[in-house]
């Protein structure tokens, strides 16, 4: 399947009229002109509209062509040479070992995949100077940039608001100067809960191709940002790809790639390796980077008790390198000079959890919680450098567990934005771990984590091919809205109440077309009552035309009249007829 098939706006059964279509709102009058915020604007047969929040980029609009050979249109582009704050310089040479190194793509298609990245040529800019052009930056001046606008509209909540949330460290809006494409979002708790999908390649197997497809895949389900977590060949190039086609920010671990610079021996990484790598990938376009500085050399001895001992990629790098020289961690000690890399192209800090628990018997243990509390002291670091910084939570970690992580990650990161990999709440079900883990991610997000690190059902077990991306992202979109009613975030419900009333009023396709997964809602029902007429028929196959629930609701409140009132003295009248036939629910079978 090509993207654009995935893209097309679903039509309604008949084939007349969209169901949804792309749409875009701008702001109320005195926002900018030239904001135009993407909706998914689903279109309701009783005449009315519903606008859900929309991370699929323009692949879903069928007025603008794309073309992964040549990028997406680089959106922000003006907002960010219009600062006058960046520069351009020749960045440095690519490397040959990164690119170009002959890919075939296993099943055709984009075959060309095999080159560097043949879309408009582009020079890296970086602050002038060596300035923070950091987001974090203009609004601790007080300056509510066009980024930070579009969050508002998109939001729904005033700039002003958005200015200070990111002022006062409590949110984060990831958007490096090279990576201009992207539609501004922000991950903060008194915002929308977010979800980032995790593709990449691994030596073992998956191409360019798969990657890029699976990125535009994960965003058109749902995911708000993308992390490309390639460990194998063309890991530059990979990026790339993925870079200059995605609507969404992108997330690394440059961690791997400086791991591949040294042939995977953890002991001969070096700060300068780090570095460049860091620098390499900012003048790509990285938005956000996880960075295990917290795995302190004082700390690996807390783990050799553990069930399951480290089980973070990065975090296992670091500790064995802090133990292969006996020394403090090159990320620890050169962290400053981190901060200053970061904040000249405003590359967002995730700041790793390395020592994350692994198993159930390991969760909230010394090893983790000493991490925390240097991630802390990080923040602040960070922070005084004016870099955008969020730190990364667990793990493994049983229900009773869970609200200690957020609030003592509250408390110690003064409010930073946690972002968390589940949590899994329980060890025993491989193969179901977006379940495992999406209960303790509705948790966490509940209580305030502002951003949820999907887990596919392949967890554990293998690479998510594109149907686990799906399965996936569509888990953890269950667990972000569910938090954001829980929340009482404002809007939130109308969601549900419009699915609700399609539901009570047998609109099928409303029902389909306002689901998180139209596609598999729309199959399901089909299934078994495939015709035409059951779109518009007042049951389904659940209970069948007799034992319907809301179809008897309907039918007490057609013959009773339609106040509430009439409506509760039907209902008592039906109590009384129930109670007089003797309160039973399934009548004997009469002969
Ligand atoms: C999120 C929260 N804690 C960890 N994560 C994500 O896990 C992190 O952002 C990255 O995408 C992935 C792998 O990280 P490790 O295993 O290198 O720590
Ligand atoms: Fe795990």
């Amino acid at each position: 399947m090509t993207t654009a098939d995935a893209h097309t706006p679903a039509t309604s059964q008949d084939g007349r009229k969209p169901g949804w279509h792309k749409g875009y709102v701008t702001g109320p009058e005195g926002t900018r002109a030239d904001l135009r915020v993407p909706v998914r604007q689903v279109h309701l047969t009783n005449g009315k509209d519903v606008r859900l929040y929309d991370t699929s980029g323009p692949y879903t609009d069928p007025t603008i062509e794309t073309d992964v050979r040549r990028g997406l249109a680089p959106l922000r582009e003006n907002w960010i040479i219009g600062r006058g704050d960046t520069e351009e310089y020749a960045g440095r040479p690519v490397r040959p070992e990164d690119d170009g190194i002959k890919h075939t793509s296993p099943r055709g298609g984009l075959k060309n995949l095999d080159a560097v990245f043949p879309g408009r040529p582009r020079q890296p800019r970086r602050g002038r100077d060596g300035q923070a052009v950091t987001q974090l930056a203009y609004a601790r001046r007080g300056d509510i940039t066009p980024e930070m606008e579009f969050v508002a509209i998109r939001e729904n909540v005033a700039p002003e608001v958005v200015r200070e949330e990111i002022a006062a460290g409590r949110a984060v809006l990831p958007a490096n100067v090279n990576h201009p494409e992207i539609e501004p979002m922000i991950i903060g708790k008194r915002f929308l809960v977010k979800v980032n999908a995790n593709i990449g390649n691994s030596a073992v197997t998956s191409s360019i191709e798969e990657e890029v497809d699976k990125m535009t895949w994960a965003t058109k389900w749902g995911a708000d940002t993308v992390m490309d977590l390639s460990t194998g060949r063309n890991i530059h190039t990979t990026r790339e790809w993925v870079l200059r086609n995605s609507p969404v920010p992108i997330g690394t671990v440059p961690l791997y790639q400086a791991l591949e610079k040294v042939d995977g021996r953890a002991e001969e990484l070096t700060w300068e390796i780090y570095k460049d790598t860091v620098i390499e990938q900012a003048e790509q376009g990285v938005d956000y980077m996880t960075v295990h500085a917290g795995v302190r050399l004082p700390y690996v001895p807390l783990t050799a008790r553990r069930k399951t001992g480290i089980v973070s990629r990065g975090g296992s790098i670091m500790a064995a390198w802090c133990l292969a020289h006996h020394k403090e961690s090159f990320l620890y000690e050169n962290f400053e000079e981190l901060c200053d890399i970061l904040a000249a192209y405003d590359v967002t800090y995730s700041l790793g959890d390395g020592l994350r628990p692994g198993s159930i018997a390991d969760a909230n243990d010394e090893a983790q919680f000493a991490e925390l509390r240097t991630l802390g002291e990080l923040n602040t670091i960070a922070k005084r450098h004016n870099v955008q910084t969020m730190i990364e939570g667990p793990g493994h970690v049983p229900m009773h567990k869970i609200k200690e992580n957020i609030d003592l990650q509250q408390e110690i990161c003064e409010e930073a934005p946690f972002y968390t990999l589940g949590p899994l709440t329980t060890d025993v079900a491989p193969a179901y771990d977006h379940i495992t883990s999406g209960i303790g991610a509705a948790m966490i997000a509940w209580w305030g984590t502002a951003m949820l690190c999907y887990v596919t059902p392949k967890e554990h077990l293998g690479l998510p091919n594109r149907d686990d991306v799906k399965t996936g992202v569509i888990t953890y979109k269950i667990a972000a809205h569910a938090a954001d009613l829980a929340k009482g975030h404002p809007g939130a419900q109308e969601w549900d109440d419009a699915l609700s009333d399609a539901r009570f009023e047998f609109r099928w396709e409303d029902q389909f077309n306002l689901a998180l997964d139209p596609d598999t809602a729309r199959s399901f029902h089909d299934e078994t009552l495939p015709a035409e007429p059951a779109k518009t028929a007042h049951f389904c196959s659940m209970c069948g035309p007799k034992f319907c629930s809301m179809k008897i609701s309907q039918d007490i409140r057609r013959e009773h009249g339609g106040t509430q009132d009439e409506i509760e003295a039907g209902m008592a009248e039906k109590s009384k007829e129930f109670a007089a036939a003797g309160n039973r629910v399934y009548l004997p079978i009469a002969d």
